[in-house]
């Protein structure tokens, strides 16, 4: 059987990460050789991520992916024996769903990321649904047993080769400017943060350091943050999706936020900071507890990733300023360079989508025996 053609469905809630995440995964399905439709509700976002999209046009096709107005899906027929990805549970158009029985479809809900324990038992389940056509669902995860991570096929080694040319070269080329020795000399780290960050803790670590920092802020430097001290802070341009990597595997820690940019930090392979996606009623920081149980860090970088999502200056401050000491930071460099070894042996979110893909279709097959 052809390799089956995709149906990805993306509204995009605020920030980024929605259309960041869809794009990676319609890429890398488009780069296999899939026929990728990407049906998505506001193109700006997109058209950030991607330079060569356009925002104004409502059928476009970039990097193999056909990039499509989420209107129009209403008066589209899904794909014969295809698969119907609906990102973060966003549901296609009615008219589309009532479309899909008797196509041969398979229908998956790619969820949110998530390290807690349930997300497990969860992953692959079906659940019947109006049109009588089953969704399962699709958990990206850290360990065996969910959807795993996205990670497009020869990343590491791009990482590789990235790393063996001088970073103040490398600097240069991603944000058009020259920091001189600084470049190579200090601690370079990215700040990627939501707005209530307490950026005056990290000000403050950084500041009194004894190494110097070079903190780079793509798009703007946010309100609150100075060059003191050992400190200084520059806005430098936002970067294309394709050369975010890049940008990451400059640094000495990276600051991230949300979900893509998480993972990209991962497979940065550097101590990084995660500033969570506020959820109410806190439940964010039973995922970030979750997650920092299997990211195993050493004690004084766990406490000042907490300290990062909590709105005390001075907890951070203290819990930074420990965690950047040489032995601590010896081991927390140590420790993320480990895991991120690990989850890159691990088989990519395509992948195991694909082998999903591929299960059900043997079961479809059979049972049409
Ligand atoms: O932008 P985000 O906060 O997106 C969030 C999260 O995805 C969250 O899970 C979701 O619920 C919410 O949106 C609706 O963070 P995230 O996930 O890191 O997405 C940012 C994207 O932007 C990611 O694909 C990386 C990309 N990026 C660039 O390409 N260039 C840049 O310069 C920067 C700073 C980011």
């Amino acid at each position: 059987m052809n390799p089956p053609a995709f149906d990805l469905f993306c509204r995009v809630v605020d920030n980024f990460g929605d259309a960041g995440v869809c794009w990676r995964l319609a890429a890398q399905l488009a780069a296999g050789g899939h026929a990728v439709r990407l049906w998505i509700d506001e193109r700006a976002a997109l058209a950030r991520l991607v330079p060569a999209i356009d925002a104004a046009a409502s059928d476009q096709t970039v990097e193999g992916v056909r990039v499509l107005p989420w209107a129009h899906a209403a008066a589209a027929l899904p794909p014969r024996d295809g698969v119907v990805i609906e990102a973060f549970a966003c549901t296609p158009p009615a008219p589309y769903l009532a479309a899909m029985p008797g196509r041969g479809c398979l229908w998956i809900n790619l969820e949110y990321l998530s390290a807690e324990d349930w997300v497990r038992g969860c992953h692959g389940l079906p659940s019947p649904q109006a049109n009588g056509v089953p969704k399962h669902f699709f958990f990206p995860g850290f360990v065996p047993g969910t959807g795993g991570l996205l990670r497009e096929p020869g990343l590491v080694a791009r990482r590789e080769a990235a790393q063996s040319i001088p970073r103040r070269q490398r600097l240069r080329e991603l944000t058009g400017r020259d920091f001189g020795a600084l470049a190579d000399e200090a601690r370079v780290v990215l700040l990627f943060c939501y707005p209530h960050a307490p950026l005056a803790g990290l000000q403050r670590a950084l500041a009194a350091d004894p190494r110097p920092t070079l903190l780079l802020a793509p798009g703007a430097v946010p309100a609150g943050l100075t060059g003191e001290g050992a400190l200084q802070v520059h806005a430098i341009p936002f970067t294309p999706q394709r050369r975010f990597d890049e940008l990451l595997w400059c640094c000495d820690l990276n600051l991230v936020r949300g979900e893509d940019s998480l993972v990209r930090a991962l497979w940065a392979g550097v101590p990084l900071l995660w500033h969570i996606y506020p959820q109410t009623g806190d439940t964010h920081l039973d995922k970030l507890e979750a997650w920092l149980a299997l990211a195993a860090l050493p004690p004084p970088a766990a406490e000042a990733v907490r300290a990062w999502n909590g709105p005390d200056a001075s907890a951070l401050a203290q819990a930074l300023a420990q965690a950047l000491e040489a032995p601590a930071c010896d081991a927390w460099r140590r420790r993320s360079r480990q895991w991120s070894d690990a989850l890159s042996e691990a088989p990519d979110l395509a992948a195991n989508l694909l082998a999903f893909c591929m299960r059900h279709r043997q079961s479809v097959k059979i049972e049409s025996y």
